[in-house]
């Protein structure tokens, strides 16, 4: 049996239940065949994969928190420090329902590559928590992030991890963090990214995700002679990522149709109003139904279905495996020229693959969702000189970093002989630094 197979093996046994972490495991790998069998003896002596698959740290907590009745809640709140090559760990913080140790640990994994690919001095990490921040009250949020913190602060801080937002941490969620940290350890130190810009956050961190999606969409459609200018879009999701995405899309000329959150999906014709969903998602914290008040002339309906919609970019921005194989299908009859992941995973193994087999374009999370992470590095670097740069200086430092990963990817690719497989492109040019940095540390 191969290495890559060994391995793929023996991941699915040692980590049964963790069907995301499996997912995301067999997709680098796979990718990986031809590096790897090109150095398998000195891999396998140096137990290169094993030591990559397995989280160099995992943290597992109780959060205990009162809420608004005077109730004891308990939630479980994670930490995967992943791998520390080449540099801190990074990585958001997912507070959501459906957050176990699996979806952590995928999320992670994912984060070693992608944090390599911006060529920043980043590890990779993970945490969060099954807390839900949605309908509870602002004091409650508080609350649990308090406690989330208190135990976290062990084992974080400027220079050994850095986590940040990700599902359900905002800035409120960051900043009760950030100041239960500093009330703990006594420290004023960029332990986390994603802050307000009054205590040391980075101008177009917030936009960064989003911003970054579409530059590197629109050099992926540039390399292969297609202007982005003129096209249509779908957008899932009405997050962080989603919302700027759609603003720096329209910014570039396209046209966004379609948004979506976990009740149902709105299309408006007259493409999304980006000061409505503003307002909806970020100040009212509501629901996907009031977009309608804003828009009478836009459809909401219940349930899954932005991928039905005729459009040349698809982008998901929601979460994992939310783009399935007849989804993909439907895309493509549509006429779809490219999908860019925002979201990390969004796409189904079966669904990329046919994506791929039928010619589309497609950029995958690691690649295509790095400018937020990417962003947090460089609120680092303010944050270690104690300077802030100006919005133009990040934006440029953003486009520049996603145009040189949408090279990168493309330029691996060709190199073993896949030319525009961006995914086998991404997981290699990131594997690269990534293993070089191992394999000089020892056996650490
Ligand atoms: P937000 O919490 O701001 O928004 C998430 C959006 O996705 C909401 O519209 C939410 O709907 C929807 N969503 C979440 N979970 C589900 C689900 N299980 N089913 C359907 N819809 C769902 O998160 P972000 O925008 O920050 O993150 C979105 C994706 O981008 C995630 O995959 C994240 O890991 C990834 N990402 C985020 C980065 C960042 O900087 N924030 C950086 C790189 C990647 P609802 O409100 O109804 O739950
Ligand atoms: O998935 C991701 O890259 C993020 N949620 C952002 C992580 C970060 O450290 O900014």
């Amino acid at each position: 049996m191969s290495y890559v197979d060994e391995i793929i093996e023996a991941v699915v046994a040692k980590n049964p239940s963790e069907p995301e972490f499996h997912q995301a495991v067999k997709e680098v790998l796979n990718s990986l065949r031809p590096v790897v069998d090109a150095n398998e003896e000195k891999f396998r002596r140096e137990a290169l994969l094993e030591r990559l698959v397995e989280p160099e740290r995992q943290i597992k907590f109780r959060v205990p928190w009162v809420d608004d009745k005077g109730q004891v809640q308990v939630n479980t709140g994670y930490r995967v420090q992943f791998n520390s090559a080449i540099g801190p760990y990074k990585g958001g913080l997912r507070l959501h329902p459906s957050v176990n140790l699996g979806i952590i640990k995928f999320l992670g994994f994912e984060q070693i590559f992608k944090n390599s690919l911006t060529g920043l001095p980043i590890g990779g990490g993970k945490g969060g928590s099954d807390f839900d921040p949605k309908g509870k009250s602002d004091r409650e949020v508080m609350a649990f992030c308090q406690s989330f913190m208190t135990e976290l602060c062990k084992y974080i801080g400027e220079n050994t991890d850095v986590p940040a937002g990700d599902i359900g941490t905002g800035a409120r969620e960051i900043g009760y963090l950030y100041g239960q940290y500093k009330r703990l350890t006594g420290l004023y130190e960029g332990v986390l990214t994603g802050k307000g810009l009054s205590y040391g956050g980075s101008l177009a961190r917030t936009e960064a995700t989003g911003y970054g999606l579409l530059y590197l969409t629109q050099e992926m459609l540039k390399m292969n002679g297609i202007d982005i200018a003129g096209k249509t879009a779908a957008v899932s999701g009405s997050g962080n990522v989603a919302i700027y995405a759609i603003q720096k899309a329209q910014q570039l000329g396209v046209k966004v149709l379609t948004c979506s959150d976990s009740n149902g999906w709105v299309y408006d014709p007259e493409g999304i109003d980006v000061a409505a969903l503003k307002e909806i998602k970020e100040v009212k914290r509501a629901r996907l139904t009031e977009y309608r008040n804003y828009r009478p002339n836009s459809e909401y309906h219940e349930g899954r279905g932005v991928w039905s919609v005729k459009v040349d970019l698809a982008l998901p921005c929601a979460t994992q495996n939310e783009l399935h194989l007849e989804d993909a299908k439907a895309l493509v009859a549509n006429g779809v020229t490219a999908v860019a992941e925002g979201a990390n995973m969004p796409t189904t193994l079966e669904a990329t693959e046919y994506l791929q087999e039928q010619g589309i374009l497609f950029a995958p999370g690691k690649a295509a969702n790095a400018g937020g992470v990417a962003t947090s590095a460089l609120e680092m670097s303010q944050n270690s000189e104690r300077l802030s740069w100006t919005f133009d200086e990040v934006d440029a430092k953003l486009q520049g970093i996603m145009v040189n990963i949408c090279h990168n990817m493309a330029d691996a690719a060709e190199r073993y002989g896949f030319a525009k497989n961006y995914v086998a492109g991404a997981n290699i040019a990131g594997f690269e630094k990534v293993v070089d940095a191992m394999l000089a540390q020892g056996v650490v």
